[in-house]
């Protein structure tokens, strides 16, 4: 696995991995000796601080800017399944580096054909790859390193200055959860914000999705799922997501809490970003072109009542505990404390959806500014 000598502008790349900590001495090695920086989505449990390895946490940004365009790739080792990040799947469409897949299952799965190189090899590989590289000098990774504190701080600088929407939910889950606790991430807008938003920290946090054909169905299912190994759970759901999956909910509700005599001693938070129907469809280029009304009532689908009126009624009717708020302190103060088992509870928040795809497009630009010294972002 002689793939990476004499290769100094590489990145590794880390997809969707349920076992993913099991790759992270080797991959901090192979960083560490290739000098290549590290893009992992969080649901790699790769996303993590480890000393001499470039961590970049804001690709799926910095990935959109002129920078990134200036500072192309000669080779790419991707491990884990597809990466969520459309921006990096461009990027590496639009330069065509040298690009191997470290594939041990043998999933083959390149759905943009951009794979020249297939190694169905483990962890011990990967590793022993490490031991034959050279220091590299280009300063390649340092770059990335620099962009990255950039971009972190140009997205601060938007956040902390602004009303709670969805990018503060994701960088807040990072924040306040504590270690010993799992994520669980829909899919729609809630993997795409996580994976742009939330950091690398000392120690892990797993987090999990079921990417699969991103399916928005039986996601509170899927993570009462995790809660029931034990591991105390939130799950990040948009609220068409939440309404899909209610029954789940009753599931979770049902399952006996040890202190009760039963045996699934379940512990799940549902944080539900509430911002009016399926809004991942008002980023795409059709909005705001065709008819708005046609456009929500074929795309959108806002549901008649808001998330924190139903979850209201469920928790008056069932009797777990309902939160309705609006801010990052809120939000900290019931993720962080791990106190006793909780069972299950609902967070609730709203969010303008007009104001969060603007804060996207503005955070974007910022980072464009922050990185290229340019005002024109991508959207
Ligand atoms: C089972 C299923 N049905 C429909 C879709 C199509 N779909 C993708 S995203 C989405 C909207 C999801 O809305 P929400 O959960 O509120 O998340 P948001 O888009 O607001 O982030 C829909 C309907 C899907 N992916 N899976
Ligand atoms: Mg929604």
């Amino acid at each position: 696995m002689d793939f990476a000598r004499g290769r100094e502008r590489g990145v590794v790349v880390a997809g969707p991995m349920w076992d993913g900590d099991r790759w992270t001495d080797a991959v901090a090695a192979f960083c560490r000796a290739s000098g290549w920086p590290l893009l992992a989505e969080p649901g790699s449990q790769l996303r993590r601080m480890v000393p001499g390895v470039v961590v970049v946490d804001h690709h799926d940004l910095l990935l959109r800017t002129q920078w990134a365009d200036h500072e192309p790739p000669d080779a790419v080792l991707r491990i884990g399944g597809a990466p969520t990040c459309k921006p990096l799947r461009l990027w590496i469409e639009r330069h065509r580096p040298a690009f191997a897949f470290v594939d041990p299952a043998r999933t083959w799965t390149d759905a943009s054909f951009s794979i020249s190189l297939h190694l169905s090899v483990g962890p011990e590989a990967m590793a022993g790859a490490a031991r034959t590289l050279l220091s590299p000098e280009s300063g390649w990774g340092q770059r990335w390193a620099d962009a990255d504190a950039r971009a972190a701080a140009a997205i601060d600088g938007v956040l902390d200055a602004e009303p709670l929407l969805e990018a503060g939910v994701a960088r807040q889950l990072g924040r306040s959860l504590p270690a010993s606790h799992a994520l669980y991430v829909s899919n729609s807008m809630p993997v795409r914000d996580v994976d742009s938003h939330l950091r690398a920290r000392a120690e892990l946090l797993a987090v999990h999705a079921s990417r699969g054909a991103s399916g928005i169905d039986g996601v509170i299912s899927a993570a009462a799922g995790v809660a029931a190994s034990g591991t105390p759970t939130t799950v990040l759901v948009g609220d068409l997501a939440f309404r899909h999956d209610l029954g789940g909910l009753v599931g979770a509700f049902d399952a006996v809490p040890a202190t009760h005599g039963g045996s699934d001693d379940l512990d799940l938070t549902v944080v539900v970003v509430d911002n009016g129907g399926g809004t991942i469809f008002s980023f795409l280029p059709a909005h705001g072109v065709v008819d708005p009304e046609a456009f929500d009532r074929l795309l959108t689908t806002p549901p008649g009542r808001s998330s924190s009126q139903l979850a209201s009624g469920l928790a008056a009717a069932m009797g777990f505990e309902h939160h309705h708020i609006g801010s990052c302190d809120e939000l900290h103060a019931l993720l962080a404390a791990p106190g006793p088992r909780q069972g299950v509870r609902v967070i609730t928040i709203d969010i303008d959806a007009d104001a969060n795809r603007d804060q996207h497009r503005r955070i974007a630009a910022a980072t464009e500014a922050a990185v290229s010294g340019s005002e024109t972002a991508e959207p």
